[in-house]
């Protein structure tokens, strides 16, 4: 195993240990890769009480992943068959376990409205995987994804449902934590490039990050601030990087951009080195992993 995985689940022990039952679900026995497509995947739709709208969820692949999921809704007036453009939506996931003795949530995106796809795109992303299933006493164990959605002034909290994650493609890792020298843990996605476009050649590379602010996990703050000092793709199989990429830097909402340069297919580790916030090392070393 290379060797800041195994730094990274030492530090996920010691810094998480909320979370630690969970955190292995890389050797789960049926890896299947979600299919990823450019058209939008319809996984939930419910239409709130005692009134006329239908909540649609849409998601880019056909599961949520342990990464970085976009997230559409729409709003159907089903009354008028038209759509509503000018709601407030929260995302409020929250995973439980345990009897309820193991919860917490994972970093989100907020919805925006874009008229380009009719709907409100937010993302989320979920610190580890999970099944869904319920103890001998129906407790249950799992992720819920929760919404407030505000409409007209009035706030509804019932649109909610449990989703189990899908696996990725094995030796890939899209998300990961890591301990800050601050005391506080990160939390680092890769935003692009998704699976399905990963391929050889100068691609576009974004992560955004975020501080888990409280160690039961229940909240996530994006963090602008930070300058990555180095950032090199490496082949553990290979032993070698490659030249021509650009370190990620700071755009906006937590998000850094940059671009990879995947010289051949294969298993490759992003690694984002010396993370500085504020002239100090608040990241010594993290990384993510693909392969295609
Ligand atoms: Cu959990």
């Amino acid at each position: 195993m290379r060797k800041y995985i195994q730094k990274h689940y030492i530090l996920f022990f010691l810094s998480s240990s909320i979370i630690y039952l969970y955190s292995c679900s890389k050797s789960d026995n049926n890896i299947t890769t979600p299919s990823e497509t450019n058209s939008l995947n319809l996984i939930n739709s419910q239409t709130i009480n005692s009134t006329p709208y239908k909540i649609e969820t849409y998601i880019h692949t056909d599961s949520i992943i342990v990464g970085y999921n976009p997230i559409i809704l729409k709003i159907k007036d089903t009354t008028t068959s038209t759509y509503i453009t000018n709601a407030t939506i929260l995302f409020d996931p929250l995973m439980t376990a345990n009897a309820g003795m193991h919860r917490h949530s994972g970093p989100v995106e907020q919805p925006i409205y874009a008229s380009s796809n009719g709907g409100y795109t937010g993302a989320f992303m979920p610190i580890h995987g999970s099944t869904i299933s319920y103890d001998n006493a129906g407790n249950y164990t799992g992720w819920t994804m929760r919404y407030a959605i505000t409409i007209n002034n009035i706030t509804y909290d019932t649109v909610k449902y449990n989703f189990a994650t899908k696996n990725i493609k094995i030796n890939t890792q899209f998300f990961t934590s890591v301990a800050g020298n601050d005391g506080y843990t990160y939390y680092i996605a890769l935003v692009t490039p998704q699976q399905a476009s990963q391929k050889i050649g100068i691609q576009d590379l974004e992560v955004s990050i975020y501080r888990g602010d409280n160690h039961e996990a229940l909240s996530f703050t994006p963090i602008n601030n930070l300058t990555i000092t180095n950032f090199y793709p490496y082949m553990p199989d290979m032993g070698h990087s490659s030249d021509n990429n650009t370190i990620p830097t700071n755009t906006t909402n937590g998000h850094y951009k940059g671009s990879v340069n995947f010289t051949m297919g294969g298993a490759w580790t992003l690694n984002f080195i010396k993370i500085m916030q504020n002239g100090s090392s608040l990241i010594d070393s993290t990384g993510l992993e693909i392969a295609f």
